[in-house]
């Protein structure tokens, strides 16, 4: 049986989307959202200009390794008088295709003068968008729908943030009946303190992935060095009736930056995900590496369930 740390394998081609591949001057490209659009890989990117502000750009490809088509302009940008929580740039978008309001919603982080929050926005074509505008205030970020309600609710994971500093800041779940009004905050996931890779802060990488044993939940975790702060992914499982009750929890993490774009760039030492697709029984993981690039990590979904359930750690 693979291990926690043998499950996900990087792509050969890696960073498989950089800078370099956009039709525009920008300062970095990472932290992409992905879903499948007209039989096509489609990557919602971070793209951070050179005001040092990120905006949202769509790339498709074929195959979703390479021959990236890239839009000539963002599709998301801040700067619009009506959504002034946006000020400071929109990041790290998390798509949900929700089936029975056949429209993709993307949960993204605002990023206002008085700190992160959550806003929501839908499409149908990745062309237009409708902004909900925000869900949640600051300092929230990391959040992430799931793709169907749940006994009549629409649920999300986010992250808030304590005021107070030096406080953990853990993943919370949260519901809704119109995607507008959010309500019955619950603590689902907590950092878990000094010794543990996910010491100081947790949120979520990419939305939750039905599977018949549960609700597969990746999200990274956050352990702060003498050198400063190491993002690895880890994962857990919720009940698929009631998704605030936690089955099981990896104690290891299973991915972590090693490779050269994972370590070095504008913020060293990261592995970011916002999506995955399921192509068969390939996990598929888009990610930013050192808040920089673009790479990719496989993983078979049978091998991923078959260590979590086999798991004894929690
Ligand atoms: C998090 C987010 C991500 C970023 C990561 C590493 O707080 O802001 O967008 O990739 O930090 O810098």
């Amino acid at each position: 049986m693979a291990g926690p740390t043998d499950l996900f394998h990087r792509h050969p081609d890696n960073p498989i989307l950089t800078v370099r591949a956009l039709p525009y001057a920008a300062g970095a490209v990472f932290n992409p959202g992905v879903t499948e659009a007209d039989g096509e890989t489609l990557l919602l990117m971070r793209v951070e200009g050179f005001d040092g502000r990120s905006h949202l750009t769509c790339a498709r490809s074929r195959d979703g390794i390479k021959d990236w088509r890239v839009d000539a302009a963002p599709v998301l940008s801040p700067g619009l008088k009506a959504y002034p929580e946006e000020a400071w740039g929109v990041e790290d978008a998390r798509i949900t295709w929700i089936r029975e309001r056949a429209e993709w919603v993307i949960a993204y982080t605002a990023y206002s003068e008085c700190g992160p929050l959550v806003s929501l926005a839908m499409t149908r074509d990745f062309r237009s968008f409708r902004r909900l505008g925000p869900v949640l205030p600051p300092e929230n970020k990391d959040a992430a729908l799931f793709p169907r309600r749940i006994s009549g609710r629409y649920c999300m994971l986010h992250r808030p943030v304590p005021a107070i500093p030096g406080f953990p800041a853990h993943i919370w779940i949260s519901f809704s009946p119109d995607l507008h009004t959010w309500g019955g905050h619950r603590l689902l996931l907590t950092a878990r303190g000094p010794g543990s890779w996910d010491a100081a802060k947790i949120g979520m990488a990419t939305p939750p992935l039905e599977t018949p044993a549960g609700w597969l939940i990746l999200y990274h975790g956050v352990r702060r060095m003498g050198a400063g702060d190491v993002y690895r992914l880890g994962l857990a499982l919720l009940d698929l009736d009631d998704p605030s009750h936690l089955i099981r929890r990896l104690d290891h993490w299973v991915l972590g930056p090693e490779a050269p774009y994972e370590r070095m760039g504008d913020t060293p030492n990261v592995v970011f995900p916002c999506g995955w697709i399921l192509v068969g029984d390939e996990i598929r993981l888009y990610y930013g590496a050192a808040d920089s690039c673009i790479a990719l990590a496989g993983a078979s979904l049978e091998e991923v369930m078959t260590c979590l359930l086999n798991d004894s750690s929690s």
